[in-house]
Parts: C-alpha cells; sequence; structure tokens
C-alpha cells in the first residue's frame, strides 16, 4: 500500500485553511492510505513560541485532527519531537541539500521579511527538516495546501540527489497531492495573501475553534467590493476576496466555484455573507466542538501522542539505520 506523510504546525489556532487545505484531505484519504499524521512542533520553534502556547497548541492540533475525522488507530497521530530521527535525517538532508535551492524557497522570504538577518537558521532549512520528515517514513504521497508546493518539489530533488550521490534508490520520490476548490484559502482581510494561523489579525482568519458569533463576525467584517456576485469564474478579475469567500463556500458544501456562481450570481454580498455564515458555521461548529472535548481530556492526547510516536519511530528507525549505513556512519 502506498504510504502518505503530512504535517501542520502548532504555531497557534488552526485556521480554515489547515482544515480545507490539508486535514478534510487526509480523513478522505485515510481508507486508501497507510498514513502518518505529524504535528510538527520542531518546525513551529522555526519561530519563537512560548513554551505553554506550544504545549497547548500541539494537543489543540491533535485535537483538530481527532475531531476532524482522522482515526488514531487506522493512521498514526504523533508530534515530531518525540521520534528523533527526523532530527537525526534532517542533518544529513541539510548536507545534500544545495543553498542554491534553499535561496529560492519563497515561504523563508515571505516569513524572513525584509530583516533575514535576524530570522533563525532553523527557518532557512526549514524545507530540509520537511525533507526528512517524508523520506524517514519513505512516504509516497503528500497531501497538502498549495502554499507548499515548492517545499514538496526540494524533497523530491533532495531525495534524488542523496539516491544519486550514494547510488543507491533509498529514497522514493514523494508524489504532491494538492485537490479541492480550495487549495489555497486566502486572508479575509487581503484576498492576496494567504490565510495564517500566525496572521496578526485575527479577522484575517476562521480558527476551527472559533464559535458561531465568531465566524458570523469575521465573515460580516471580511472585505469585499461593491459589485453583485459575478456568475461565472471569469467574473472574478481583480476581484480576488470575492473569489476567496465564494472558494470557501465551494469548498465547505463539496461544490464547484462554477456551481456556486450560478447558485448565487447577481446577489449582493449581504446575502451571500449569510448563506456562508450558515454554512461555515453548520461545518465548523460539530468538529470545534469535538476539538474541546478532547482539549478537556488532556492525558487522552497524550496517550495518542505516545503510542503514535512508538508506531512511527518502529518505521523511522529502520530507515534511518539504512541511510546511517548508505552514509557511511560506524554503528557499532
Ligand atoms: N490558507 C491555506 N489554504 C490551504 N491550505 C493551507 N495550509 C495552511 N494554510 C493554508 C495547509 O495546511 C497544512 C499545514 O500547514 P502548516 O501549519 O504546517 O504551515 P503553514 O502552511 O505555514 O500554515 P499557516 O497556517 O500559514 O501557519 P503559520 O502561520 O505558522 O505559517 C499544509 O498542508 C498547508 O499547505
Amino acid at each position: 500500500m502506498d504510504r502518505i506523510f503530512s504535517g501542520v504546525q502548532p504555531s497557534g489556532n488552526m485556521t480554515l485553511g489547515n482544515y480545507l487545505g490539508a486535514i478534510r484531505n487526509w480523513v478522505k484519504l485515510q481508507d486508501d492510505y497507510e498514513s502518518i499524521f505529524c504535528v510538527v512542533d520542531m518546525h513551529a520553534i522555526t519561530v519563537w513560541q512560548d513554551p505553554d502556547d506550544l504545549r497547548r497548541a500541539t494537543r489543540e492540533v491533535a485535537a483538530g485532527m481527532l475531531a476532524a475525522g482522522v482515526d488514531p488507530k487506522k493512521n498514526i497521530i504523533f508530534n515530531q519531537s518525540n521520534v528523533s530521527a527526523h532530527a537525526e535525517l534532517g542533518w544529513v538532508l541539510n548536507c545534500v541539500a544545495r543553498l542554491g535551492w534553499l535561496n529560492r524557497m519563497t515561504q523563508f522570504k515571505e516569513k524572513a521579511g525584509k530583516h533575514k538577518e535576524n530570522a533563525s537558521c532553523g527557518l532557512y532549512v526549514y524545507p530540509n527538516l520537511m525533507a526528512a520528515d517524508i523520506l524517514l517514513y519513505k512516504a509516497t504521497h503528500v497531501p497538502v495546501g498549495d502554499d507548499q508546493k515548492q517545499h514538496l518539489e526540494l524533497a523530491r530533488d533532495i531525495a534524488q540527489k542523496f539516491n544519486n550521490d550514494f547510488g543507491k534508490e533509498v529514497f522514493p520520490l514523494p508524489d504532491p497531492m494538492i485537490f479541492g476548490t480550495a487549495t489555497r484559502v486566502m486572508s479575509l482581510r487581503d484576498g492576496s495573501k494567504k490565510m495564517s494561523k500566525s496572521d496578526p489579525s485575527e479577522y484575517a482568519r476562521i480558527g476551527m475553534t472559533d464559535d458561531a458569533d465568531a465566524i458570523a463576525k469575521k465573515i460580516r467584517k471580511a472585505k469585499t467590493d461593491p459589485h453583485p456576485i459575478p456568475d461565472n469564474v471569469d467574473g472574478f478579475e481583480d476581484r480576488l476576496e470575492a473569489k476567496n469567500l465564494m472558494n470557501i463556500y465551494g469548498a465547505l458544501n463539496d461544490m464547484k466555484l462554477e456551481d456556486v456562481c450560478a447558485e448565487y450570481g447577481g446577489q449582493s454580498f449581504a446575502d451571500f455573507k449569510k448563506a456562508l455564515t450558515d454554512l461555515a458555521v453548520a461545518k465548523l461548529s460539530p468538529i470545534s466542538e469535538e476539538m474541546k472535548r478532547y482539549m478537556d481530556d488532556p492525558a487522552q492526547i497524550d496517550a495518542i501522542l505516545r503510542d503514535g510516536a512508538e508506531r512511527a519511530n518502529a518505521i523511522a528507525q529502520p530507515v534511518l539505520d539504512e541511510v546511517k549505513d548508505v552514509v557511511g556512519f560506524l554503528r557499532p
């Protein structure tokens, strides 16, 4: 059976983007693949995280996966720092990846901003650790949002260079799986920016634990334009915010964008926003309630993460040993 690896950073409250771009797809795939889902806490610390917040967010991301329907028995759910092979393979891959490759990564440029000398070294080599996460399990498929496409291509380049350098087909080249109507959910305040956990504005995102009032308020305040809803997909030129809201509607309701245009074309944003609010509340409330139930029982989450780490380690350790032998590390 093909194997999936994917992860979410515990770097804040999980967003609708994480749900629609990643976790919801994992639930759809879990019957057809052997799946490993990771709370990537080592990635999260590439930017400052308060330790208490990190602990809480780690449990919350696990709770989000569970509440959305990821089955911890059928799949492996664990946090990255509990399987030390990630860091060990990450180092080897730091020595395989080329500086020129990392220099092209747009996420580093976006996150480091104007003062890149002040960014952590970890943020720079983040894509190498992400490659290690995937290759450590010889994963064949990686379901992600569109924003991770470039990192996935880099992971393939790193796998290929490792195999070529050592003349052995150690790693399969992982295939990205990017699908659904909302592969890139945009900020509610700026349709050219991705919806992110770490956006300083709460109003830029819908959180997976937002209650009905918060969802309604955020959608009401979401940026739009003075024109009516377009009635076909060619009507979105310069209307990024309109397109984003309609994409979100389509994704939540399993509809194509063209069908959303056909249903709401010509109507006002006020009416459309009401419909979107009702839909978002109906789809997200059961998940956020289940998340709260898990968060009230942290021992249950910790037990799932512990069990997941043991099972992940059982797959990872032989691969790490193989890498050590191929590289020439003695294992006395
Ligand atoms: N806006 C988005 N639309 C679609 N997919 C998204 N993902 C994230 N944001 C969107 C997908 O969610 C998975 C987990 O992402 P992550 O937490 O590992 O890192 P990220 O992509 O950097 O997410 P954030 O929310 O923007 O976190 P911060 O603010 O900490 O950087 C990935 O599959 C991602 O594609």
